[in-house]
């Protein structure tokens, strides 16, 4: 059996804000006002760390009027190393580079700082994919995936405040059964943004919760289902099977389902996200990714290198832990946010 955590009433089908509750309304692609400070920082105030592990030192490399030298070179590899693009992404770069300065296109260093940016900006541009939900389905079910802490369940609750927020109707599934405080957690985000939890008691089956949430979901016209689930290593190959069956579940009821299957990746990770994208897509055909915490880290280039290695999507960047801090990734954006413009 399930239970609402809130209320069992229907959710109205176009939810109208109210100016209490949603004090922090993010503007998004519906126009509607930011009201809530944090979201109104600019990207490269967020990206702080990382900007000035890249963008600032790489600005510093090159503000000295200096010739193109092996030793330049090597500065901009080594900065490239540091943010955590990663070993072949970066020598990818600098081969392109030095390509450029053979053939005499590149001639000065404005020039390569330059072509540096729109190497950065070509690698991010082919997953700049937003997620679109289909109206034509009912619900649109997205399963979250993800290791311990990454960041899945706050990335609910700021997906299930943005979906809301563009007109769409939410309902939450508390897959998450592993841990006591996951099923409060969620319950909480749903409290927050007036949205249904499905949930059970803790240690109940991750796949059952999930099969009665899609029932319910499709009993009530919900226009989007959003699973959470346990986080899980994806070197345990139990629990990865564990996914598995919760999309057999759902096949049951709806062969199309889950229409998204959301990696959530800790930005802080590094190139270890690499190792995490390849084991979970094996377990469950990632079809995009959310980054989270990039916030905090100087690793912010390990998007780079996700966009090269895995080519996925890249839906949303996690930019704080409020409701609002969550993103549509572009890539233009996301390079304007780590390195200046010009020099
Ligand atoms: N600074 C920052 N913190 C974040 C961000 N996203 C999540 N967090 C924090 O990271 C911690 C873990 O987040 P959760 O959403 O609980 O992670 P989870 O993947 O659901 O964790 P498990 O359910 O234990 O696997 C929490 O303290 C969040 O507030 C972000 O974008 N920036
Ligand atoms: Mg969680």
């Amino acid at each position: 059996m399930f239970k609402f955590s809130r209320n069992k009433k229907k959710s109205p089908p176009m939810p109208v804000p109210d100016a209490a509750h949603h004090q922090a309304l993010e503007g998004d692609a519906n126009g509607l006002e930011r009201k809530e400070e944090p979201a109104r920082l600019p990207l490269r105030v967020r990206l702080r760390a990382s900007r000035q592990a890249l963008g600032e030192r790489m600005a510093d490399l090159f503000h000295v009027a200096r010739n193109i030298d092996a030793a330049l070179m090597e500065e901009i590899e080594t900065l490239l190393l540091t943010a955590d693009v990663g070993v072949d992404t970066t020598k990818n770069i600098i081969d392109s580079l030095r390509l450029g300065v053979k053939r005499r296109e590149l001639n000065d260093s404005a020039a390569l700082f330059q072509a540096l940016r729109s190497q950065l900006a070509d690698l991010l541009t082919p997953v700049q994919s937003p997620l679109e939900v289909d109206a034509g389905a009912k619900p649109f079910v997205i399963l979250i995936v993800g290791i311990n802490g990454a960041g899945k369940t706050t990335t609910i609750g700021k997906l299930a405040k943005r979906l809301k927020l563009a007109g769409h109707s939410i309902m939450l599934a508390a897959g998450d059964t592993f841990r006591a405080a996951a099923v409060e957690q969620l319950k909480t985000w749903g409290e927050r943004n007036e949205v249904p939890v499905i949930a059970q008691q803790t240690g109940a089956d991750s796949a059952s919760v999930v099969f009665d949430a899609l029932s319910a979901a499709r009993a009530r016209h919900i226009d989007v289902l959003i699973a959470d689930t346990a986080g899980r290593l994806h070197t345990q190959t139990n629990l990865m099977d564990e996914l598995s069956k919760i999309k057999r579940v759902m096949h049951k009821i709806d062969p199309a389902t889950p229409h998204e299957v959301l990696l959530v990746l800790d930005g802080g990770t590094g190139q270890n996200a690499l190792n995490q994208a390849q084991q979970f897509d094996a377990a469950v055909d990632v079809t995009g990714i959310a980054v989270t915490k990039l916030d905090g880290t100087a690793k912010g280039g390990m998007l780079f290198a996700l966009a090269k290695k895995t080519g996925k999507p890249i839906r949303f960047i996690g930019v704080g832990e409020a409701a609002d801090d969550l993103r549509v990734f572009n890539a233009r954006d996301y390079v304007d946010a780590l390195l200046p413009e010009s020099l």
